[in-house]
C-alpha cells in the first residue's frame, strides 16, 4: 500500500486524491500511477506497451513515432444499445436514450468495478478539454487500466501537469472511471450520471466507450451542462474559411459519425479556388462548444486536442491533409499489418495509397490475402493523432476566446430525397431542419449499417439528457445571439439509379462552401422552394468541375412524394415525444405541409 500512498500524494488536489483513493479500494490495482503527459512517459508508456503486447512498433523510418494496437474483435465500435442515461427519474433520459436508475446503476456496476484492476495498473489520467484558460475549459480525471486508452487520452486532450494547474483546488472535474474488465459484451455498460458528474465505462477499450473525455465527457455530461449554464456541446466539425479577398469567415457543421466531418473540415479547395486565394483551415474534426459573447456573437472552441479519424477511404485524393497528419506520433487502431522484409511492419487499409499487398494480417488478426473476400482493414479503424500534425490547423485552434460562427450546417448521408444543399429560412426553421435529419446508420457504432435513422443535430447517440430540453435549449439560445448564424442542410452522399455518387465530394464540396458563405453576406441568388432556400444549378460555381449540368439538376432536385414520405419517416421522432414535442416543432411541421 505504501507505493499507492505515494502515488496519491504525487495527486495534488486534495478532491481528485480522496476519490482516487476510494477508486484504488473498490477496484484494487496492483499499482497506481499517476500521468504527467510529459514526452518522456509517453516513450516509456509505447516501449511497455510493445513489450506487453498493446502495441505494435511500426516502421520508424516511413511512420515515426508511430504504433499499431488492434482492439478485440468484439470491441470495434461505439455500443448505443448498452449507453445508458442515469439518474432518479427516467425523465432525465427522455425518449431516445437508455435509462437505468441511478442508485441500481452504481450497484450493478460496483460488483464489476470491485477488484476488476486485480494484477493490474491503474492509471491516473488528469485532462482538460478546451484551450486552457477558455471560459468553457472543462478538467476531467479518467482512472483507467487500460495503457491504450491512457496514451490515447495524451493524444487526444491536453493530458498532465496542465490539468492539475487548470483544476486548482476546485473540485469541480468530471469524475471518469474506466476498466476494460474482461471485455466481454454481456458485462459491458457505458454509464452516465449527468447530475453527479461522474462517467463510469465498463467492458470496453474502444474509443468512443473507452476514451472519456471524448464523446462520453464533451458531449453527453457537456450537453447536459451546457443546458444548466445557457451553452451548447455538439457533434460538430469547426473550420475557418478564407476567400482569398482577405474576408474571414468560421463554419461549424453537424454530420453523424463517419458521414464525412473529418474530411469537410480538413478540406482543400480545388485548384480554381486555390488560384483565388481561396484556404480552409481546421479548429476541430468532431466536436464544438458553442457560447453567446457579451455581444451576442456565437462563439466556438474545440474542446480536442486530436483527432480520431475513420481511416478506410483516407488517402492522398480524398483527404491529403490527414494523409499528412498521420505520418508521425499517430496511432493506427485496426487497419491491417502488412510485414516488411526487415522485420518491421507497415499498415494498410482498402482505398489507401499504398498498393495492395500481397499478403497482410488483417484487423482481426486473422490471414488476408487479396480476393479473400473479407476486409483487411476494419470498416471503423481509426487514427489517432495530434492536431498539431495537420498542416492546415487554424492559428485560432488554440484560442481560448474561439472564433465567430458565421454559418452551421447539418448534414446526413441520404442516397435518395435530400438534395445536395438548401438554407433554412430563419433559426426557427434552421433548428427544425436540423432535428428531423435522417442519416444512413454507419460502422461507428454496432448494428445494421445503412437504415435511415432520424438523428437529431447528428446527436442522437450523444445527447446526455431528454431531447424534449435540448431541442428546446436550440429554440431558445436565439434570444441569446443577436446576429444568428445562417443555417444550412446538406448531403454529399445522392446516388444515381446504378448506386453511385452523383456528387464528386470532398474537395469539390468547396462549390458549396462558397454558396453558403456567399448566402451568409447576402451575395448569393436562391430560389423559395418547400423545403428551404436553394441554389439554382447555376448559383453553384462549376469551373473546372466536369459534372454533366443534367446531374447538377438531379442533385438539387425535390420530388414531392419523397418529401411526403420523408414527412411521414419523421413521424417517428414526433411520435417518441409525443406531448413533450416543442410547440416550435410542431408549427414548422405544420408549414411545410402547407408548402407542399
Ligand atoms: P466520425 O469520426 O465517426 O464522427 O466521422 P466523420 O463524420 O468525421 O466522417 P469522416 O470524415 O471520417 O468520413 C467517413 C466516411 O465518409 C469516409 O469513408 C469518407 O471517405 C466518406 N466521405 C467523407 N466525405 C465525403 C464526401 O464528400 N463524399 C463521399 N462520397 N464520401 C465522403
Ligand atoms: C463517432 O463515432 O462519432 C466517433 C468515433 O467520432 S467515437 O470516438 O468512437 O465516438
Ligand atoms: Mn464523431
Amino acid at each position: 500500500m505504501s507505493e499507492h500512498q505515494a502515488a496519491l500524494a504525487s495527486i495534488p488536489n486534495e478532491h481528485v486524491r480522496r476519490w482516487v483513493e476510494e477508486c484504488i479500494k473498490m477496484c484494487q490495482p496492483d499499482k497506481v500511477y499517476v500521468c504527467d503527459g510529459t514526452k518522456e512517459e509517453r516513450a516509456r508508456f509505447f516501449k511497455e506497451g510493445c513489450e506487453t503486447g498493446v502495441f505494435i512498433e511500426l516502421n520508424q523510418k516511413k511512420l515515426p513515432g508511430c504504433y499499431y494496437h488492434r482492439s478485440n474483435p468484439n470491441d470495434v465500435a461505439r455500443v448505443e444499445h448498452l449507453t445508458f442515461i442515469c439518474g432518479p427519474t427516467e425523465d432525465l433520459a427522455g425518449p431516445t436514450n437508455n435509462y437505468w436508475n441511478d442508485k441500481e446503476a452504481y450497484a450493478k456496476l460496483k460488483t464489476l468495478f470491485t477488484g476488476c484492476m486485480k494484477g493490474r495498473t491503474m492509471y491516473v489520467v488528469p485532462f482538460v478539454m478546451g484551450p486552457i484558460g477558455s471560459p468553457l475549459a472543462k478538467v476531467g480525471v479518467e482512472i483507467t487500466d487500460s495503457l491504450y486508452v491512457a496514451v490515447s487520452m495524451g493524444i487526444m486532450t491536453r493530458m498532465g501537469k496542465v490539468a492539475w494547474q487548470q483544476l486548482g483546488d476546485s473540485d469541480e472535474f468530471t469524475e471518469c472511471l474506466h476498466s476494460v474488465g474482461d471485455c466481454n459484451p454481456e458485462r459491458r455498460y457505458i454509464c452516465h450520471f449527468p447530475l453527479d458528474n461522474r462517467i463510469w465505462s465498463f467492458g470496453s477499450g474502444y474509443g468512443g466507450n473507452a476514451l472519456l473525455g471524448k464523446k462520453c465527457l464533451s458531449l453527453r455530461i457537456a450537453s447536459f451542462l451546457g443546458q444548466q449554464q445557457g451553452w451548447m456541446a455538439e457533434h460538430m466539425l469547426l473550420m475557418g474559411v478564407e476567400d482569398g479577398k482577405g474576408d474571414k469567415n468560421y463554419v461549424a457543421a453537424a454530420f453523424p459519425s463517419a458521414c464525412g466531418k473529418t474530411n469537410f473540415a480538413m478540406l482543400i479547395p480545388p485548384q480554381k479556388y486555390a488560384n483565388e486565394g481561396w484556404k480552409v483551415t481546421t479548429l476541430g474534426d468532431d466536436i464544438v462548444w458553442m457560447w453567446a459573447d457579451e455581444n451576442g456573437r456565437l462563439r466556438a472552441i474545440n474542446p480536442e486536442y486530436g483527432y480520431f479519424g475513420v481511416v478506410p477511404g483516407t488517402n492522398s485524393r480524398s483527404n491529403p491533409n490527414a494523409v499528412k497528419t498521420i505520418q508521425k506520433d499517430t496511432i493506427y487502431t485496426n487497419v491491417a499489418l502488412v510485414p516488411l522484409e526487415d522485420g518491421t511492419y507497415d499498415v494498410w487499409w482498402e482505398d489507401s495509397d499504398m498498393p495492395e499487398p500481397k499478403k497482410a494480417i488483417a484487423w482481426d488478426g486473422s490471414e488476408w490475402t487479396p480476393g479473400c473476400g473479407k476486409k483487411a482493414a476494419h470498416p471503423n479503424s481509426r487514427f489517432t493523432a495530434p492536431m498539431h500534425n495537420n498542416p492546415a490547423l487554424d492559428p485560432a485552434a488554440e484560442d481560448p476566446a474561439g472564433v465567430p460562427v458565421s454559418a452551421i450546417i447539418f448534414g446526413g448521408r441520404r442516397s435518395k430525397t435530400i438534395p445536395l444543399v438548401y438554407q433554412a429560412f430563419n433559426w426557427i426553421h434552421g433548428v427544425y431542419v436540423g432535428a428531423t435529419i435522417g442519416s444512413e446508420t454507419t460502422a461507428a457504432a454496432t448494428g445494421q449499417v445503412g437504415v435511415v435513422r432520424r438523428d437529431p443535430m447528428a446527436m442522437l447517440p450523444f445527447i446526455g439528457y431528454n431531447v424534449r430540453d435540448y431541442l428546446t435549449h436550440w429554440f431558445k439560445m436565439r434570444k441569446k445571439i443577436s446576429d444568428p448564424p445562417r443555417i444550412f442542410c446538406v448531403n454529399w452522399f445522392r446516388k444515381n439509379d446504378q448506386g453511385k455518387f452523383m456528387w464528386p465530394g470532398f474537395g469539390e464540396n468547396m462549390r458549396v462552401l462558397e454558396w453558403i458563405l456567399n448566402r451568409c453576406k447576402g451575395r448569393a441568388y436562391a430560389q423559395e422552394t418547400p423545403l428551404g432556400w436553394m441554389p439554382r444549378p447555376e448559383d453553384i460555381n462549376m469551373d473546372g468541375l466536369d459534372l454533366d449540368p443534367k446531374t447538377m439538376q438531379e442533385l438539387q432536385s425535390i420530388n414531392a412524394d419523397d418529401v411526403k414520405s420523408e414527412l411521414l419517416s419523421q413521424q417517428e421522432l414526433f411520435l417518441k415525444l409525443g406531448g413533450d414535442m416543442p410547440k416550435e416543432m410542431i408549427f414548422q411541421r405544420e408549414l411545410l405541409i402547407s408548402r407542399l
